[in-house]
């Protein structure tokens, strides 16, 4: 339909079509829906957990909507390491892709394969902007969340919560002048 519109302008040798862009904003949130490659080397998904840890109460607001998750739910988990992975379209042009993560205990933030130099320790919780990592097709983002060994007998609870604000520029046609 476009493109017959274009060609009966040229046709017409006037202009009528009028373009425009539109600025749309979505979220990722870490959830049950997330990709999770745990201990048992399975990929699936993850698991909500803990959202009663005192220790991370504070993190609920700041990432607000996102999940406590990991691969398993149990009270003590042992020393490891977690790759969860959300993939989503860009199909617009990204102009702000800032996410915010914290991890229990550390975690390193990759793009597409690409480290994207976001990366930290509990209880910090970080804001990276990851925008010029992303390409005008299908998105990787990829976190290694690792728990790290807690005294003997101690619990060690094991968790990550990351949000995704994205911000994309999509043009329209949207009307004829
Ligand atoms: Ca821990």
């Amino acid at each position: 339909m476009g493109n017959e519109i274009l060609y009966l302008s040229f046709l017409l040798g006037i202009s009528l079509a009028y373009s425009a862009t539109s600025e749309y904003t979505f979220y990722i949130v870490s959830s049950n829906n997330t990709q999770v490659i745990g201990q048992d080397n399975i990929p699936g998904k993850a698991v909500e957990i803990y959202d009663d840890n005192s220790d991370w109460k504070s993190m609920k607001a700041i990432i607000s909507e996102a999940a406590w998750i990991w691969d398993k739910k149990i009270d003590s988990h042992p020393s490891q390491t977690c790759y969860f992975t959300e993939n989503f379209f860009v199909t617009g042009v990204p102009i702000v892709a800032n996410l915010t993560v914290v991890s229990d205990d550390t975690f390193e933030v990759f793009v597409n394969g690409i480290d994207s130099n976001c990366a930290g320790t509990f209880p910090n919780v970080y804001t990276c902007d990851i925008v010029s990592f992303l390409i005008p097709k299908e998105n990787e983002l990829s976190i290694t969340a690792k728990n790290l060994k807690s005294t003997p007998s101690a619990s060690n609870p094991a968790g990550l919560r990351f949000k995704l604000k994205l911000i994309q520029q999509i043009k329209i046609r949207d009307s004829l002048a």
